[in-house]
């Protein structure tokens, strides 16, 4: 099984550690095309390589992934734009958001009856969700 998982970058890295927790757990049961989003030296900047060859080959990844998975409690366009693009071509999307305090998630994702949202407090709450989401992708 092909994940992509979708994580804020420029959107703020306060959701780096959850991110990469959730990666890890993924890595157990499927491909994770999107490994550097955990990535510590992955800073707001991104990736050293042109805007244009990363749009493209993310695009190429969601059309080859058999699902999304995503973290989405930092507010991301890149996230947002993945998703929708993901949902277009017709691929089960799973997110994960964690509630903060002055925070809510955008409606489009909270309101979206495509999309399998659940929420979690912490790292220990990740493996339970991912078993779940995993089972729902279509083999
Ligand atoms: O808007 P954001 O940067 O928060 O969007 C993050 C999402 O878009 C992630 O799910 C990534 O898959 C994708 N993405 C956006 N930018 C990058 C990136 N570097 N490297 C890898 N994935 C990205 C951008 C900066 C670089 C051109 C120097």
């Amino acid at each position: 099984m092909k994940i992509y998982f979708a994580g804020s970058i420029r959107g703020g890295r306060d959701t780096r550690e959850y991110c990469e927790a959730i990666i890890n757990e993924l890595k157990k049961h499927a491909l994770v095309l999107t490994e550097h989003i955990g990535d510590p030296n992955l800073t707001s900047s991104g990736e050293e390589r042109t805007e244009q060859f990363i749009f493209e080959r993310d695009m190429d990844w969601v059309a080859e992934a058999d699902a999304i998975v995503a973290e989405v409690s930092a507010p991301s366009l890149g996230v947002g734009y993945e998703l929708g693009r993901a949902e277009a071509m017709g691929k089960p999307i799973f997110c994960l958001y964690r509630p903060s305090e002055g925070k809510r998630l955008s409606a489009m994702v909270a309101g979206n009856p495509y999309v399998t949202n659940e929420t979690y407090q912490e790292i220990g709450d990740i493996p339970d969700i991912i078993e779940r989401f995993l089972g729902k992708v279509p083999s």
